[in-house]
């Protein structure tokens, strides 16, 4: 027999790219991971998250069992108390009472059985997703242009364009490796890109032209640039008068905006804006795509129907290389919407507000009842929770108490309801701590079935360990509950093969080409069929599987295309309480609230706390000085992080990463302060533009600490915990020293056997401990006035090696390693842990000045390639500095 691994191909669960991955099972079970050659997606390829996903397939940290009021029950008491409950809820007060909030991070089965249970057999749509934080203002956009929900464009698209507009996208860390499929193409065609974003992010960086817009002038710019598009004759006016209405209208509010007034709102020099108008106007290839500096806006969908414009005026939509591409979030964002899972959409693409829609689905599903009209939508719904209309409510695969805006409402929200469900892979979250019930889900590995990523390709996940305690599937967990509420026949699968077919039987049901989602193709898959279905894009109708929109003819009653009127919003005025715009956004290697990512010593490594990035100009006045902490307030909460000055921040705006929850930091969770402003037509909050202050946080003293255990509590005011191998890493700094700084010591490090290694410096408040167990080290603590400059990478790795010489011992004291062996500094390869100062040093004194000279010297950037753009900034800025005393540029990444 062979006993070598087993390779299971499966797709990636985190971001919407949708990498293919194979993972090699070993006969112990464990498994390593690698990109599949063969998957459409990626070719083989992987980004840093989905290089590290075997680091994540641990035991550690998860709910193994369901738990009723913080204590384990069986399984058959939890599923009996959730669906009583829900059910006498329901007797009680009625459908309404109830919701779901569920999350593009579960696969289409598990989403559909949730969506169905509660529109057609409680009968309410209060089922609302994280995608109403996400793809909302999408999907709300494309509906008015388009009649569906429809995304014409595919991975193909990108690459066999010629210009490339990336809008509020920050595709080179959010979606790696369709970034560095658009990269290669650049090299072979020479596509141009265009990135039109309020930060220098390090897509921008790679960009022939970066628009660092006034934060919420996309529509200005938009507006300006159809104007521009009819005035030139880029119109293709044969399309325009064959298969769209409605252009009069728009283009009078478009041209409303004169060019002068479009400069002022943008904040753009004119020479640019000229340069990205003419370029759109004579570039027949042109895909926009974007993401959520679009959506997450105030006027999110306004934005998104005046990029669709500009495609509908020139005709470039449904050809190769053109469309308006919106690049989806979550590894399930799209399957979300396929099967129905917001508030105002029914199953399979069909509108909840059309009576013959509600019917089908109704008859289809053979359910006792319909919703009647659209649900709550995330932020209603939270507030209707908050004040006593929804008394039940059950939470799937999201964590809103970290990512939703107002989240210090949502969390006293969670608090006074009656009765609150969380569904998570994870036993600790800053959400699951106010849940009644908890339930186990099997996570990423452990679970059958589909998801659908950003071009509409459908892709297998498929299980290849067993879950760990009694953790289940969440479509087997949702449907053991309806058949406890009395709704057996309807949720009677034995399987996601079952539930697939069902979901692609009502997708082809009185489905006569009017609707754009059609997955007949699949309705007859049997179970060994979907064991091995591969990678489909939609619609799936058998042979046929045509582009879209290819014939110009589109969902709405007359099969016209819609241009809609997008009046710019004029620009939000500046208040001097709070005289900073918050943008908020991603890091290169976490994911979301770092359940999974903040396992990884190495994904952990690139940005080890939360960072609040600031230009010079903004921090300088309020005495920040670099490396500092900040403390960052708004009408709705607080947070604090570690400054970063970085010259790519605009100045006015802050910008922080969403990642940090009170599981890793002091006070971080930055939807404390985003405000629940929405989106009047798709209810999306604006997710980037919160008016904030910052000042300089007063700390008597800062600290970094490297612990082999995860102390249980830690007495500072500001800390933040970061995984390290073998441990972890803290930062921590207080406002006032504390009595006594061995006790202080004591209360972090593991009593050892060895005692404890102390220095103190009192004149300079210096004081460092180290505690071994034998010649291992059980934690080492670093305290001074000013931010430490000790060697973190050097120390962090002490925890792994041995220390068996007073010498060796005394060396970590002193907080670096020898003067032989600089420092590597902050990690910007997490493949091959290469950090800031080795690859400045590959510039100095290797004379390495190209990314691949770099990863010829030190390897990085040659495996997953994640941080080819910052190489690339680092080479630059190191180059500048060598060449003139001044020091031009701070790295954005803090060590
Ligand atoms: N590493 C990593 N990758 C991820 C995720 C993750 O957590 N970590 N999450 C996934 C998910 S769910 C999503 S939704 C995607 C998000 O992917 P992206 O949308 O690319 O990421 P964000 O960082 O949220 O925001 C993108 C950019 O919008 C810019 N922006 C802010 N305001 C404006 C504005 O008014 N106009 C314009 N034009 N731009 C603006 C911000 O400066 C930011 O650089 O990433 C996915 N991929
Ligand atoms: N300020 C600000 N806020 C934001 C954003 C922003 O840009 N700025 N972005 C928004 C966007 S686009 C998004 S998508 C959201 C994301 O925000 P969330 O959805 O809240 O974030 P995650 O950390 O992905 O939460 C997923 C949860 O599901 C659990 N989980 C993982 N796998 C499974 C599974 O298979 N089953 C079950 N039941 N649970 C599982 C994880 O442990 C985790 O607790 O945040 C939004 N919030
Ligand atoms: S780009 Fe990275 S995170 Fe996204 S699916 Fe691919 S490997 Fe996963
Ligand atoms: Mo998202």
């Amino acid at each position: 027999m062979d006993a070598g691994p087993r390779p299971v191909r499966t797709t990636c669960p985190y971001c919407g790219v949708g990498c293919g991955v194979i993972a090699d099972v070993a006969p112990d079970g464990t498994a390593a991971v690698r990109g599949d050659p063969d998957h459409p997606a990626n070719f083989g390829r992987l980004c840093s998250k989905g290089s590290a996903l075997a680091d994540v397939l641990t035991d550690e940290g998860r709910l193994l069992y369901p738990e009723i009021e913080g204590k384990r029950a069986g399984w058959d008491r939890a599923l009996e108390l959730v669906a009583r409950r829900f059910s006498e809820t329901i007797a009680a007060h009625g459908p309404d009472s109830v919701a779901f909030y569920v999350s593009g991070q579960m696969l289409t089965e598990d989403y559909y059985v949730a969506n169905k249970l509660m529109k057609g057999f409680i009968g309410s749509a209060n089922i609302d997703t994280n995608s109403r934080l996400c793809m909302a203002s999408a999907v709300a956009g494309h509906r008015r242009a388009f009649g569906a929900d429809t995304m014409p464009c595919s991975y193909e698209d990108l690459e066999e364009a010629d210009l490339v507009v990336l809008v509020g996208s920050n595709l080179a860390w959010c979606h790696p490796v369709l970034f560095q499929r658009l990269m290669a193409a650049k090299e072979k065609r020479g596509t141009t890109i265009v990135v039109i974003d309020p930060r220098r992010t390090a897509t921008a960086e790679s960009a022939d032209l970066h628009l660092a817009l006034a934060p919420g002038s996309d529509v200005a710019l938009f507006n300006g640039l159809l104007a521009h598009l009819w005035a030139s004759g880029a119109a293709d006016l044969g399309f325009v008068s064959g298969h769209t209405s409605g252009l009069d209208a728009t283009l009078r509010a478009a041209e409303a905006i004169r060019f002068a007034e479009i400069a002022a709102a943008t904040g753009l020099a004119v020479p640019d804006l000229v340069r990205f108008y003419v370029l759109f106007a004579k570039t027949e290839r042109v895909v926009t795509a974007f993401s959520m500096g679009v959506n997450q806006a105030a006027d999110g969908t306004d934005k998104v129907n005046a990029i669709i414009n500009c495609h509908l005026v020139t005709g470039r939509i449904g050809k190769p290389g053109a469309g308006p591409f919106s690049i989806t979030g979550q590894p399930n964002a799209m399957g979300g919407r396929e099967v129905g899972g917001l508030a105002n959409q029914l199953a399979a693409h069909m509108a909840l507000e059309e009576p013959a829609d509600r019917d089908r689905v109704r008859r289809f599903w053979r359910a006792p009842r319909i919703a009647e009209r659209a649900g709550l939508k995330a932020v209603d719904l939270f507030r209707a929770v908050a004040d006593g209309r929804v008394k039940a409510l059950w939470i799937m695969a999201t964590n809103p108490v970290d990512s939703m805006p107002e989240a210090g409402l949502v969390e006293a929200a969670l608090v006074q309801c009656p009765f609150v469900v969380v569904s998570d892979v994870t036993r600790n979250t800053d959400t699951a701590r106010h849940a009644d019930v908890l339930l186990p889900a099997a996570a990423w590995g452990e679970k059958d079935g589909t998801v659908t990523n950003s071009e509409r390709r459908i892709s297998r996940q498929r299980a290849f360990r067993l879950p760990p305690g009694e953790a289940r599937p969440d479509w087997r967990i949702v449907a053991d509950v309806a058949r406890r509420m009395g709704h057996a026949p309807g949720f009677d699968y034995d399987g996601p093969a079952a539930i697939l077919r069902e979901h692609a039987a009502l997708s082809a049901f009185e489905n006569d080409g009017a609707r754009d989602f059609d997955l007949s193709g699949l309705a007859g898959v049997d179970d060994r069929s979907y064991d091995r279905l591969a990678p489909v894009r939609w619609p799936v109708r058998g042979d046929d599987s045509p582009r879209l929109f290819a014939d110009g003819q589109f969902y709405t009653a007359d099969r016209r295309a819609r241009f809609v009127p997008t009046p710019a919003s004029p620009p939000a005025v500046a208040s001097p309480e709070f005289p900073l715009v918050h943008n908020t956004g991603r890091a290169r290697d976490h994911w979301h609230t770092m359940t999974r990512t903040g396992l990884s010593p190495r994904l952990s490594a690139h940005a080890a706390e939360p960072a609040v990035e600031m230009h010079a100009d903004d921090a300088a006045p309020r005495g920040i000085l670099p490396g500092t902490l900040v403390e960052l307030r708004s009408a709705h909460g607080r947070m604090t992080g570690r400054v970063t000055i970085a010259d790519g921040q605009r100045k006015g705006s802050v910008f922080v990463p969403m990642h940090w929850t009170d599981q890793h930091a002091s006070s971080a969770r930055v939807d404390a302060l985003v405000e629940a402003r929405t989106d009047p037509v798709s209810g999306q909050p604006a997710l980037k533009s919160s008016r904030i202050e910052a000042r300089a946080f007063a700390a008597a003293w800062h600290g970094f600490a490297v612990l082999r255990d995860r102390p249980a509590s830690i007495p500072a005011d500001y800390w933040a915990l970061a995984r390290a191998a073998g441990g972890w890493r803290v930062e921590m700094a207080g406002a006032a020293a504390p009595p006594d700084w061995t006790e202080f010591a004591r209360a972090l490090l593991p009593s050892p056997a060895s005692g404890l290694l102390a220095y103190h410096d009192a004149a300079s408040d210096r004081h460092r401990f180290a505690a071994f167990d034998g010649d291992r080290l059980a934690g080492a603590i670093f305290i001074a006035r000013a931010p430490l400059a000790v060697g973190r990478a050097f120390l962090a790795g002490g925890l792994t090696t041995a220390h068996q010489t007073p010498a060796e011992r005394l060396r970590l004291l002193a907080g670096r390693a020898g003067p032989d062996t600089p420092d590597s500094g902050a990690v910007v390869c997490s493949c091959f842990a290469i950090g800031v100062n080795q690859i400045a040093a590959a510039v100095t004194s290797g004379g390495c000045m190209s990314v691949e000279a770099v990863g010829a010297l030190l390897q990085a950037g040659t495996n997953c390639g994640s941080c080819r753009p910052e190489i690339r900034k680092i080479i630059g800025e190191t180059a500048r500095r060598e060449a003139t005393p001044v020091r031009l540029g701070v790295h954005a990444v803090g060590d």
